[in-house]
């Protein structure tokens, strides 16, 4: 029997582009989270941990960062981890685990070879990946075991074909066919890449190969990721008991909302009552809203930004529309302040961008706001 914990993708140091504020929150969370994953482990009783690939974003990481994973590997000595580096910590001169801190690290294999490792339990079948860009499939190194007795186990790093939904399947990297296993009769193949956890079956329907995904969320349009895995095999044959842990932190929401008038704000309202709570808020606005309620609008914002951790908004294709009001020329009895809104509303005319009309159509009720207040 062999009971393991499969966790991949920590891409420690990402830098979250993309997430704008967000970036930092996300990184350094990634870190904190490790410990749920080596808490399960300690509390499961494990016999390893199996990390299959991307464990750093890239080679170049700091050493700061590597220093604080490292820190963390040894607070739980006691647990045996086996890394297969994958696209993102490449094997190679340049690469990460080739660095001098991690020979130190007693209770760490990294799995460099294809050749079989022998674990607690079971017997692993690493498939390093080599090149980033390839083609290959790298568990066609995986040999025939049906008839070696023991539990079999590969692990690799890569895209199981034709189990994504893609333009041109030959345009794939590190590309995996799940035909390996029923080609070589393993009992499990545990792998990385995906963010989302996943699982496949063979021929005979059971389900022998898993993705964990990420253990900690990177994106707001991730689902079933912030998990490892739990996988038992009472022997060989078996059917692998595969049982997600949840090990992330934030949680995340990304909305679109169309805005036609001032019933938007209500259901924008409506809509923040529901993600209360909600780590990670990302709103895309488009449409359009009177002028008017800009200022509500912008209360309604401000206050989101109090009840998350990180609350984006991205309004840019929102579209602010003039009072009626603004249309007809007023005489403010000053040349200037006249030939001023003259001119904000040739630049308004000209002007495309959504975001620069709303500063002009601000500035244009600003000025009639000014005339009407300001004696002359
Ligand atoms: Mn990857």
């Amino acid at each position: 029997m062999v009971r393991f914990i499969q966790t991949s993708d920590w891409q420690i140091g990402m830098k979250g582009g993309g997430l704008g504020e967000a970036g930092p929150i996300v990184r350094e969370i990634r870190i904190e989270s490790i410990h749920n994953i080596l808490k399960s482990a300690q509390h499961e009783k494990v016999d390893f941990v199996l990390l299959c690939g991307d464990i750093f974003e890239h080679n170049m990481i700091s050493q700061e960062e590597v220093i604080k994973v490292v820190t963390i590997f040894n607070k739980y000595s006691e647990i045996p981890l086996y890394l297969l580096p994958g696209n993102h910590d490449i094997l190679g001169a340049d690469c990460v685990y080739n660095r001098e801190i991690f020979k130190r690290v007693n209770n760490l294999t990294v799995l460099r070879t294809s050749n079989p490792v022998e674990v607690p339990g079971a017997t692993l079948y690493p498939c390093p990946v080599l090149s980033k860009f390839t083609k290959q499939d790298y568990t066609e190194t995986i040999p025939v075991v049906r008839a070696v007795d023991g539990i079999h186990i590969a692990v690799a790093h890569g895209s199981l074909l034709g189990k994504f939904p893609v333009a041109n399947w030959e345009d794939i990297e590190l590309p995996i066919e799940s035909s390996c296993v029923d080609r070589t009769g393993i009992d499990y193949l545990a792998l990385g890449h995906w963010h989302i956890h996943r699982t496949f079956e063979d021929s005979n329907g059971i389900a022998r190969i898993a993705y964990s995904g990420t253990h900690e969320q990177t994106n707001y349009d991730e689902d079933k990721a912030g998990q490892c895995l739990l996988v038992k095999i009472d022997a060989k044959g078996d059917v692998p008991k595969i049982e997600p842990i949840k090990t992330g932190q934030l949680t995340w929401a990304s909305k679109e909302f169309e805005m036609k008038d001032s019933s938007s704000l209500m259901e924008l309202n409506n809509y923040f009552e529901s993600i209360n709570g909600i780590d990670m808020v990302r709103l895309i606005l488009h449409g359009e809203l009177p002028l008017e309620d800009k200022k509500e609008f912008d209360n309604i914002l401000e206050f989101q930004t109090t009840k998350h951790k990180n609350f984006r908004e991205k309004s840019e294709s929102l579209n602010f529309t003039m009072p009626p009001e603004l249309e007809s020329p007023v005489d403010f009895g000053d040349p200037t302040l006249n030939q001023t809104e003259i001119r904000l509303k040739q630049l308004l005319a000209n002007e495309i961008d959504q975001r620069k009309r709303r500063i002009i159509v601000e500035a244009l009720t600003h000025l009639q706001r000014f005339g009407k207040d300001v004696e002359v």
